[in-house]
């Protein structure tokens, strides 16, 4: 099947989601275009059956806001024309799904069908494509969607309960290739970071109000009280800065390390003892997925999604959002012994499990067959 993907090519997780379905899509024989403003970060382009296509947005005098979906919509049609596209997915419905469904148009009027696979991922139904400024056209999206996807079964009641929409939603969780974390790593040297004795307390994100970056430093500040730790902080954004003077003032400047984003986060992960994300929403929390893989069991929220993908007591823990005394118990009572960590540890590496790429990939295979053999697409 020829497929083209559209998705956000930075850091965030609904990018990293759609680089690593193209890629295991690529690797089972299909054609699949990524169609976004930038090569994906983990985008591979050296892959047989991968190609990429920049969206160029044209800048004129005029323009206060560059027209992006303009631009996105015109090189889908050139793509789709081009190399004979069957099938579009795109990934985080603002402004994608628009986008594709303008793309679609344009193409019907040449008399080609192009089936649209909207994926929602989180912010774009639970804060952004919830704001009045959006939800008309975000509504029109999800309805007109030939197929729509979430990541997870709390994104689905949140989508059906926020817009209202009689729309049909598939849950197709996101992944993990465990293939990669069955062997153990290399370079997974704890000691680039910290002391024998002290643990290792991981947080990654784009450091957004939504991840709650005061808690995370808070968390830490109680745990560190009790026992030798270093917290490593992954990524950047707009909360980065209140949470780094915060923890100058807690005296934690030492302890607190900010590596700003990284490519690295396999190797951070797999010396990681412990992971944080006390965020206020979380469709999903592939971070967490992440940590989990690398056998890192993880303390969050039970906001969103989470509650599916980090099982309390199994995995690690989930707290009300903002319960930072009772997070950073949780984290002492996994930290404290080696035999209870090396406990939750195995059964975060066992949890993650049940979200192996090649478990997932036919569920959305199996959604593209089914919506190109529909009698509207025939
Ligand atoms: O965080 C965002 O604003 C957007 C998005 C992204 O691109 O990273 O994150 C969402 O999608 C991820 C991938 O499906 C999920 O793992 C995250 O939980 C979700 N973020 C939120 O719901 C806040």
């Amino acid at each position: 099947m020829k497929l083209a993907i559209v998705c956000y090519p930075t850091f965030g997780g609904s990018g990293v989601v759609a680089t690593m379905l193209g890629t295991a899509l690529a690797e089972r024989g299909h054609e699949v275009h990524f169609v976004t403003y930038k090569q994906p970060v983990r985008l591979d382009l050296l892959s047989k059956n991968i190609f990429f296509h920049e969206v160029n947005v044209e800048e004129y005098p005029l323009f206060h806001y560059q027209p992006y979906e303009l631009a996105l919509s015109s090189k889908l049609v050139n793509v789709v024309q081009e190399y004979g596209i069957e099938l579009l997915h795109v990934h985080y419905a603002i402004p994608h799904a628009y986008a594709g469904y303008m793309a679609q148009q344009m193409l019907k009027d040449q008399g080609i069908r192009l089936p649209m696979v909207t994926t929602l991922h989180g912010t774009d139904i639970t804060l952004v494509g919830n704001h009045p400024v959006y939800k008309p056209a975000v509504t029109f999206s999800i309805n007109n969607s030939d197929v729509v996807t979430s990541v997870s079964a709390s994104l689905k009641r949140d989508t059906i309960a926020l817009f209202d929409s009689a729309k049909q939603i598939e849950v197709v969780p996101n992944f993990i290739d465990m293939s990669l974390y069955k062997t153990e790593f290399k370079d997974c040297d704890r000691t680039i970071m910290a002391f024998p004795q002290e643990r290792i307390i991981t947080h990654i994100s784009n450091m957004r109000p939504v991840k709650r970056l005061l808690d995370v430093v808070k968390i830490f500040e109680i745990v560190e009280k009790q026992l030798p730790a270093i917290l490593i902080m992954v990524g950047d954004g707009p909360e980065r800065f209140v949470a780094e003077e915060y923890a100058i003032k807690a005296g934690l400047k030492i302890k607190v390390k900010w590596v700003g984003n990284s490519t690295e986060i396999d190797r951070i992960l797999c010396f990681s003892d412990l992971f944080l994300l006390p965020s206020e929403k979380e469709s999903f929390g592939l971070a967490a997925l992440e940590a989990m893989a690398n056998r890192t069991p993880v303390i969050s929220t039970n906001t969103g999604g989470l509650p599916e993908v980090n099982e309390d007591g199994v995995s690690g823990y989930i707290s009300d959002v903002g319960n930072i005394e009772e997070m950073a118990a949780n984290a002492l009572k996994i930290l404290k012994d080696d035999q209870v960590l090396n406990h939750f540890k195995n059964a975060a590496f066992a949890k993650a499990e049940q979200y192996d790429i090649l478990k997932i990939i036919p569920q959305y295979e199996k959604l593209y067959h089914s919506v190109l053999a529909s009698t509207k697409y025939l």
